[in-house]
């Protein structure tokens, strides 16, 4: 590992970025001395329909939980993202829209997306949407996904929007958990080549769904579907006459914009609450100052709108910081692995933001297909989802960005709204493989397992100790899982579940989850959900899954099947039992190896000892570490002895 190597500022950054060395130790010396004005100069970039005077009111130690932030301002995010930049921006493109076949169909200006967002939050209205209500979108990477969001959010309503991935059973869930009676989906999606039926998969979820009253469907690919009398319509033929404008609804700052749902160690996925005037101010202010953002540049997250990352850096903080956002339909390797770069050239795109899964996956083919495309508009790379590795974050560096482009690791999750710490392009010198320092008003800590804080180079569980604006407020409906999931296994402290080294520089490197939650290629994947999803399979009695390392993927599913007493363990029923995950969960969350076990190592207790199984995943057999508290350390023999290589 090339651990050692640093590389400096670049000089002409150090003098164009808004927030140099001087500038980051500065802002961070006041969120010290003077939190309240700090903060008030960072929401000072949104347009406040009334000005808040109460700046914070939050602790990590109240019970019921209790965070507010710009409390009593009143606001709207999509006159924030829209109406405000069409006096000087709105002829500008807000969002080019590279399809899956790379034919563009629908490059919106700031004009053209207001128009079609109030268009769409008038749909809505005639629909009976108040404020309030939920709203569940599951559409592929198109505009009206951008739009959709931004009517919600005209309107008061509460998006949740589902990824394209997901399969039915997982869209129901959602659906009932937050109680939600439309849905906006899509005839069809595509992805390098292939249909995805998400309106068929609707469908099959809405038969759990008695609530769901009203289903819109956009035409993507006019693919002919089945469409229910008195509950579904195509947009098309609701926004026929349509009024173009929207009188907007004011907000409350903590009124809420959007529930995301995300796995945890436990239980079935949580609904992470965000809410208005603390979610938008972070999403901008972190979309300025770690991507360096300046007005007309052209800014490309390839995340889909379904996860957090394309919440905030393809829709919300791009648009309320007039920027240029592409959004991309398709795949990194269709119809050839150079295709994320011919989009870079074919749109001039200036900073690029992808994962580092994308990154390994186009290494693997070697450098020629990025060679052959110029690059030139590049000026800044970046990363999300999952730690990089030294090798993947030198190759970008030299081969995607010439080495003459800055790269930005950045550390965040659903839950935190946007980033937490990242390297500033004009202010931190670059070490592959850590995400440097926290952004100023970001507060981490290490604590070991009992929770004493610990200082210096060390290794440690990670935690924040005080608020952002950013911050997710609740679970949907469920405080007390807030409250347990995040506040209570170190008292008074938010505690990531990641664990994490900070060196003798002070640069933190995040060294991946510490908690029964799997980052596959850059998704978040709960055990207890693919252990649910096998056990709801007949011939299944037991199951237990964990994470192995993977070239590619970062992490890899491997699963341990214990089957029913009759049931005769084939390859057939291998390949059945990965294939009833994919249908169950959605495809992304396929495992990888499927072993079956006569038995799993449990204590005496009878608690699985998931240690002794993670070591066996990652074929580390000489640390299996003390095995006679098991109630049958035999087991432990079957399990090595019939290990799948992966
Ligand atoms: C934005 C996003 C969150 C988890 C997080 C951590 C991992 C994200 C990272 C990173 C190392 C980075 N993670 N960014 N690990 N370096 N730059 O990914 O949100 O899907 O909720 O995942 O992803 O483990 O806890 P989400």
């Amino acid at each position: 590992m090339s651990e050692g190597e640093v590389f400096p500022v670049p000089a002409a950054w150090a003098k164009r970025a808004k927030m140099n060395a001087q500038a980051y130790e500065a802002a961070v010396a006041r969120v010290e001395t003077d939190p309240d004005g700090y903060w008030t100069d960072v929401a000072g970039r949104l347009d406040w329909i009334a000005p808040f005077t109460q700046v914070k009111d939050t602790s990590f130690h109240k019970h019921p939980f209790h965070i507010r932030w710009y409390a009593d301002g009143v606001l709207n995010v999509s006159v924030n993202c829209l109406d405000r930049h069409l006096d000087t921006r709105g002829d500008q493109v807000a969002i080019i829209w590279e399809s899956d076949e790379g034919t563009p169909w629908d490059n919106l200006t700031y004009r053209q997306l207001h128009a079609e967002t109030c268009r769409m939050a008038n749909v809505l209205k005639a629909r009976g949407v108040q404020k309030g209500d939920r709203v569940t979108i599951y559409l592929p990477m198109i505009p009206q996904a951008a739009v959709a969001m931004l009517a919600c959010a005209r309107i008061g309503a509460v998006h949740s929007v589902i990824f394209g991935g997901f399969s039915p059973d997982s869209i129901a869930g959602r659906i009932q958990d937050c109680d939600s009676r439309i849905v906006i989906t899509a005839d069809e999606g595509l992805r390098g080549g292939k249909t995805v039926p998400l309106k068929r998969n609707v469908d099959e979820a809405l038969e759990q769904c008695p609530g769901v009253t009203d289903v819109i469907v956009v035409r993507r690919t006019r693919a002919d579907v089945p469409m229910k009398a008195g509950r579904d319509a195509f947009y098309s033929d609701l926004k026929q006459g349509v009024a173009d404008t929207c009188e907007p609804e004011p907000m409350n700052a903590e009124d809420p914009l959007f529930i995301l749902y995300t796995s945890g160690s436990t239980g079935k996925p949580k609904g992470v609450l965000h809410t208005t005037g603390g979610y938008l101010v972070w999403a901008a202010h972190t979309h300025e100052l770690v991507f360096d953002y300046k007005p007309g540049e052209v800014f490309w997250c390839t995340a889909d709108v379904g996860w957090v990352t394309g919440h905030s850096y393809v829709v919300y903080g791009p648009l309320a910081n007039a920027a240029t956002t592409v959004m991309f339909e398709g795949v990194p390797n269709y119809p050839t692995n150079s295709r994320f770069w011919e989009v870079i050239d074919k749109h001039k795109v200036n900073t690029f933001y992808t994962a580092p899964t994308a990154i390994r996956a186009l290494m693997r083919d070697g450098d020629e297909p990025v060679l052959k495309t110029s690059r030139k508009s590049l000026r800044l790379l970046g990363t999300v989802g999952e730690p990089i590795n030294p090798e993947a974050w030198l190759w970008y560096h030299r081969v995607v960005g010439d080495g003459r482009c800055p790269i930005v690791d950045t550390y965040w999750q659903t839950e935190t709204g946007a980033c937490l710490a990242s390297p500033l392009p004009g202010a931190t010198a670059l070490k592959p493989g850590s995400c440097a320092k926290p952004l100023p008003g970001i507060k981490f800590e290490l604590v070991d397992a009992e929770g004493q804080v610990l200082h210096g180079a060390t290794s440690g569980n990670l935690v924040i100790t005080d608020s952002w604006p950013g911050q997710m407020r609740s679970v949907y409906g469920d405080h007390q899982r807030f409250f347990d999931t995040y506040f209570s296994t170190y008292a008074g402290k938010y505690f990531t579940g990641d664990g994490c080294r900070r060196d003798e520089d002070g640069y933190y490197w995040i060294t991946g989850r510490v908690d029964d939650v799997i980052n596959v290629s850059g998704h978040r994947l709960g055990t207890a959900e693919i252990e649910s999803a096998l056990v709801s399979n007949e011939n299944v009695a037991e199951a237990a899954v964990v994470g192995f390392p993977h070239d590619i993927k970062g992490q890899g599913v491997y699963c341990f099947v214990t089957l029913k007493a009759d049931v005769v363990p084939t390859d057939i029923l291998q390949a059945e039992l990965k294939g009833w995950v994919r249908r169950e969960i959605g495809p992304f969350a396929a495992p990888d190896v499927v072993q079956f076990a006569p038995g799993l190592p449990k204590t005496r207790s009878g608690k699985i000892m998931r240690r002794i199984l993670r070591k066996i995943a990652e074929n580390d057999l000489s640390n299996l570490g003390d095995i006679s508290t098991l109630a049958d350390p035999s087991v432990v023999d079957d399990l090595v002895k019939n290990r799948i290589g992966s």
